[in-house]
């Protein structure tokens, strides 16, 4: 069993970071340790949440840990609140690691062209250097303008287009990104990765499903870093990701009491059992 430090944000409603980055990583076989980084009432998408800021808790837990020597067989972060937890970040990566250990990194910034609430240009280039000592990033279209200074565009990429962003990204530091929202197709939707140890790309794309619900970015992560610690390629990741956040998205829709917090994963959790089951491939511990 692979054993898995996350670190983010607990949102109490909404079906994001840790609410959906647990059960994931748990029903994909893994055990789940989480790091949580603050205490909101939901996520920032709505209005008047509060929020318990816990980065004064953080140098504490690691001293502790450190004791116990403590380290992960991969560290996977997510949303983030402030320069200050990148920072810290940074210093887990360092404490909690081995050299086999695999670091993700989802540069949760903003979607849809835009930054979320609370993150300004400064905070991007921060999250850009966290990504610098990932092994794998996971930026969205947007998140990838903010990173590389594009502007921000949110159809009519080419394929070379996407090639070279995701070449660009690995330039920065990473040694695989993977981006999200990519579609070459008004009817198909999906993700696109560069590994810039082999320079080799590849792909994977479903049926386009006209909505989009908070927190999808943080189930393909999740879902992502499972497979891939699973020892799945990263084409069997792209694949099973793009899958699982489809099946969810359909489940959804055909609710008919869905409000917009988030997307049932929770009845597309069986995917990810069946497909474990039929993993060919392991990684050696
Ligand atoms: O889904 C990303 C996310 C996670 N956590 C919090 C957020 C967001 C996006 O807005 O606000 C607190």
């Amino acid at each position: 069993m692979k054993r898995i430090l996350t670190i983010q944000d607990i949102s109490c409603i909404g079906r994001c970071s840790l609410t959906v980055a647990l059960p994931i990583l748990s029903v994909m076989g893994h055990e789940t340790v989480i790091l949580p980084t603050a205490v909101l009432s939901a996520h920032t998408q709505f209005s008047h949440v509060t929020f318990r800021d816990l980065t004064s808790d953080l140098p504490a837990i690691a001293h502790h840990w450190k004791q116990e020597k403590f380290t992960f067989d991969a560290i996977y972060t997510g949303y983030l609140g402030s320069a200050e937890q990148i920072r810290i970040v940074k210093d887990y990566f360092r404490d909690f690691s081995r050299p086999s250990t695999f670091r993700i990194v989802d540069p949760v910034m903003g979607d849809n062209g835009k930054l979320y609430t609370g993150f300004d240009e400064s905070f991007a280039a921060q999250m850009t250097g966290l990504c610098a000592e990932a092994d794998i990033i996971l930026p969205n279209l947007t998140e990838a303008a903010y990173m590389l200074k594009l502007p921000c565009q949110k159809n009519g990429y080419s394929e070379s287009d996407i090639q070279d962003i995701l070449r660009r990204l690995c330039a920065l530091g990473a040694k695989r990104a993977v981006l999200t929202g990519v579609s070459f197709h008004e009817t198909e939707l999906g993700a696109m990765s560069y590994d810039s140890v082999t320079d080799t790309f590849d792909a994977y794309f479903s049926e386009k499903i006209p909505v989009s619900y908070h927190g999808t970015g943080d189930c393909f992560a999740s879902c992502l870093s499972g497979a891939i610690l699973q020892g799945k390629t990263m084409a069997e990741a792209l694949r099973l990701s793009v899958d699982f956040i489809v099946e969810g998205l359909r489940l959804t829709m055909a609710d008919p009491d869905r409000r917009d917090y988030g997307i049932n994963f929770e009845e597309a959790l069986p995917l990810l059992i069946h497909r474990k089951q039929n993993t060919s491939l392991h990684i050696s511990s």
